[in-house]
């Protein structure tokens, strides 16, 4: 899509689905699952999508031009897409760069920019995404980072799993810019070109089932930052993780789209007609159970286990649940053995289950 606005405006593209796409042919083509190029330099907010199994020669996921570089890319999830030649997620590239115009080709993530500064001061950020299981042929099986014009930051992003001739997870053409790395969830040591940065892991990112939420031992919980400076610029962290949870829960922030929660939609439709509920598992427990709950209306939910007394000992305060099957995940090890009530209020009624804790 070509995007015209007005310079003050602020192009905004979030929670779109785009999986399964294909460019194919003889052409150097860019940007399988989406293509986005700004006519004018408006400010670019891309928040909250999901790009998966889009394939092309370049830029397998997505192919990003702009005119400004100011722009904010977070709590995105960028997986499984494949770039034949460079860019399997991301590909960032500076139009100055004639290669774009002479078939020399790059991979699936491509953020392009032009060659004049930022008008604005501000860099492009990645904050917040999760980029994994992208592929390329050549460079930047996550990344390429072809940008010439100005420095990029990235931070709080988990780039794990991808897979490139030059750079499984990042390739950067260009070291007379500076691509600033901070608390991201990479190999280092796999990043082809030069970078500055600090505070970065390079650990299994523990994912849940679906691919991006995080579990309760992940090392991704925590490891964020609430925001980073750049020549004297601070850039912060987004307010809400791609679930639009608020983020910091816990400690700190978390490394990824997901901000962990005690709690995690695990499908989006329930397929059992006449699902329960609420149901406890395993049961009697003596370290983590789950909680497993349908949502068949949105609306709100309530989540409280009392013990025997009618004491409270654990909630998850009332909010608003898209319809769903959820799972909430508690720790039983500091609770005393016994019987315990788990009631679940929701806007259709009430349901409660006996949960025996032995020790
Ligand atoms: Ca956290
Ligand atoms: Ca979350």
């Amino acid at each position: 899509m070509v995007l015209g606005a007005d310079p003050e405006a602020i192009i905004s593209i979030s929670k779109n689905v785009i999986t399964n796409n294909t460019i194919v042919g003889e052409g150097n083509f860019f940007g399988g699952g989406i293509v986005v190029q700004p006519t004018i330099d408006s400010e670019f907010i891309m928040e909250g999508n999901l790009i998966a199994g889009n394939s092309a020669k370049n830029g397998g996921g997505m192919y990003l031009y702009l005119v400004d570089p100011a722009c904010y890319i977070t709590n995105n999830i960028i997986s499984g897409n494949h770039a034949e030649l460079s860019g399997g997620g991301i590909q960032i590239r500076d139009p100055a760069d004639k290669s774009f115009l002479s078939g020399n080709t790059r991979g699936a993530l491509y953020l392009s920019e032009n060659v004049a500064p930022a008008k604005s001061g501000f860099l492009p950020v990645l904050v917040n995404n999760t980029i994994t299981g992208n592929s390329c042929g050549e460079y930047g099986g996550g990344i390429h980072n072809m940008v010439t014009g100005t420095d990029v930051l990235m931070f709080n992003n988990i780039i794990q799993g991808n897979s490139g001739l030059f750079g499984n997870e990042l390739a950067i053409d260009e070291s007379d810019i500076l691509t600033h790395l901070f608390n991201n969830n990479i190999d280092t040591e796999s990043i082809e070109g030069a970078w500055e940065g600090d505070n970065n892991i390079n650990e299994d990112p523990g994912f849940y089932q679906d691919s991006y939420h995080l579990t309760i031992t992940s090392a991704c919980k925590d490891a964020g930052t609430d925001d980073v400076e750049v020549d004297g610029v601070t850039y912060d962290a987004p307010e809400r993780d791609i679930d639009g949870e608020e983020r910091p829960f816990g400690g700190d922030f978390d490394i990824g789209a997901d901000e962990w929660y005690p709690y995690t939609a695990v499908v989006e439709s329930p397929t059992v007609e006449e699902a329960q509920l609420l149901r406890v598992f395993p049961n009697p427990v003596a370290g983590q159970a789950t909680l497993e709950f349908e949502v068949q209306q949105p609306g709100s939910v309530e989540l409280i286990v009392r013990d025997i007394g009618g004491r409270e000992v654990f909630a998850v305060t009332p909010g608003h649940f898209e319809k769903g099957l959820y799972q909430v995940r508690l720790e039983t090890g500091s609770l005393k053995g016994g019987i315990y009530f788990c009631t679940l209020k929701t806007d259709n009624g009430t349901s409660t289950r006996k949960m025996v804790k032995v020790d």
